[in-house]
């Protein structure tokens, strides 16, 4: 198991001499040098009360007093950017962090390549930016919208931990937008920062913008699933972003994506440990059938089909995220220089333009599944998404492996591209997770055996039971090999009284 997943690397040319100390004297943590700008500072401090009551309204519910062993960023050098101690979360410090400017850097790709970045928003980009920094805003908010009666099922205090140390980080990350915002975006951007704290996940009348963050986080499965598979394309678009054009979005970015590395490790080790019980209790009972469903549930363990199918909906739902495969927005914001592909500046084998250049994209034509060559600028989204197949598949390796060492005969697998999208090109079409197209009454009558079905729910339902005693573990899911910050594993990670 990886202990912390990939990060996207610092570029070389990064000048340590450049970390600027994070000043936590002031209400707004930050490494901008907040107190010279004192219309910013006011935008800002305007803006914090409502954020406060926002975390109020909508973050962990039942655990707002409870002390935390939390951590805090305190720099932004990866040597040594967190401090660890007991915090209770409306009093966590969240900060404007943004890593160091390289020495410089210039626009790795589009009309722009190769002119030195933007330190100010262009002005003829204007609104396709401020989107682009609305959307990536709304998602943060919207995760912790999702998340908050967990707490309340926490399978021990080591996971209610991690879930909220997730939760805060979301927390700063939409200060670290809503900073670009009010500093570069002025009236609009105080105003897109306003309706940030209005928009709630999953509210029919002012919902949050993107499909999956309206979906229930119901239970602990599907937040492991969540923060392996959607705090993924959370890596994948931050680093599309820090490949940006505009500096500041760029430095955000890359600093949001030191925090990302350790919610996408949480999903891993999360559905890892509940593999790990599953095979250690059907090992224990003799039960050498997967698909042995009730001996292995009456065990209070996840059956690995089940998890396959919550797998499959979590994937299926964040493919979504990415947009249409064939999009002329994604063109135009890589044209502009705005958002580049993953690891952009060091892709070899292209002018970093596209103009002439071709990707495959496979749609569905005449009723029928085919690949076709299509202007790879219009193929940005589509590309993206491959990359970000690609990144699942390293957690997913492990799992099996994991499976193979207990001895029994499963493997977790990701379903076709197409399977139950609702944007881009496979929406509107039924395929089965092995990449055949069905009719309307063939998805009905077998989509609950690809998707978690009621007595999935049910079942899983029946397992979210507190365990909220330091040291103690649900039945569903093994403790993990190593503590926090190097403490035990049956630390008090959380002081609930
Ligand atoms: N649901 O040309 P199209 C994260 C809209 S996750 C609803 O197909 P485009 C995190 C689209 O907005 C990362 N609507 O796609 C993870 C557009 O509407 P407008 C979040 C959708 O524009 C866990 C229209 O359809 N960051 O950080 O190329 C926890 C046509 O758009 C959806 C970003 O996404 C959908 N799924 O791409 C916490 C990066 N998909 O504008 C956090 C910033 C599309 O015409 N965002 N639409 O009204 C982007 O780069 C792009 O907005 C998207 C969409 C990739 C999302």
């Amino acid at each position: 198991m990886s202990s912390e997943d990939t990060l996207i690397e610092a570029p070389e040319s990064v000048n340590s001499d450049r970390f600027v100390e994070v000043s936590y004297d002031d209400a707004i943590p930050n490494n901008v040098d907040l107190s010279s700008d004192r219309t910013l500072l006011r935008a800002l401090e305007s803006w914090h009360p409502g954020y406060l009551d926002w975390w109020q309204d909508m973050g962990p519910e039942g655990f707002q007093d409870a002390d935390v062993y939390l951590r805090t960023a305190v720099g932004v050098d990866p040597a040594g950017w967190a401090k660890f101690g007991y915090v209770k979360m409306p009093e966590y410090r969240w900060g404007i962090l943004l890593a160091p400017q390289v020495e410089g850097r210039t626009i790795p790709h589009g009309k722009h390549k190769g002119e030195p970045v933007w330190q100010e928003v262009p002005g003829e980009y204007r609104a396709l930016l401020k989107r682009l920094i609305v959307v990536q805003a709304d998602t943060e908010p919207a995760s912790v919208e999702q998340q908050r009666y967990l707490g309340k099922t926490a399978p021990s205090l080591y996971d209610m931990r991690n879930l909220f140390q997730v939760n805060v980080e979301e927390g700063r990350h939409l200060w670290a937008m809503v900073y670009l915002l009010v500093k570069y975006f002025g009236k609009d951007g105080r105003e897109e920062s306003q309706a940030l704290l209005e928009r709630r996940s999953g509210q029919q009348d002012n919902p949050r913008i993107l499909g999956a963050f309206n979906e229930r986080t119901p239970d602990w499965l599907s937040f492991f699933m969540f923060t392996y598979f959607t705090d993924r394309d959370g890596k994948m678009q931050l680093a599309a972003l820090a490949e940006s054009g505009f500096d500041p979005l760029s430095r955000s970015c890359r600093f949001m994506l030191t925090e990302e590395a350790h919610h996408l490790f949480v999903g891993e080790t999360g559905v890892g440990r509940t593999i790990e019980a599953t095979c250690a209790a059907m090992n224990k009972a003799g039960i050498t059938d997967p698909f042995d469903t009730e001996r292995i549930r009456a065990l209070g363990v996840v059956d690995l089909p089940l998890l396959q199918r919550k797998a499959n909906f979590h994937m299926s739902v964040t493919r979504d995220l990415f947009g249409s495969e064939i999009s002329s927005n994604a063109a135009d914001a890589f044209s502009a220089g705005l958002k580049g592909r993953f690891n952009e500046a060091k892709l070899t084998g292209d002018d970093h333009q596209l103009q002439d250049a071709t990707y495959k994209v496979q749609r569905v034509v005449d009723g029928e599944l085919v690949w076709e060559d299509v202007p790879a600028l219009r193929a940005i989204n589509s590309r993206l998404l491959d990359d970000y197949i690609a990144d699942c598949q390293g957690g997913i390796d492990r799992w099996n492996k994991a499976i193979e060492k207990a001895g029994i005969h499963f493997r977790f697998t990701q379903p076709h591209k197409g399977f139950n999208r609702k944007i881009g090109e496979f929406a509107g079409h039924a395929i089965s997770p092995a990449g055949e197209l069905l009719g309307a009454e063939s998805w009905a009558a077998l989509k609950d055996e690809w998707l978690p079905n009621g007595d999935d729910m049910a079942f899983i339902h029946s397992l979210m039971k507190p365990c909220h005693r330091a040291g103690e573990y649900a039945s569903w899911i093994a403790p993990p090999r190593m503590g926090i910050n190097q403490q035990p594993v049956d630390y008090e990670y959380v002081k609930i009284d």
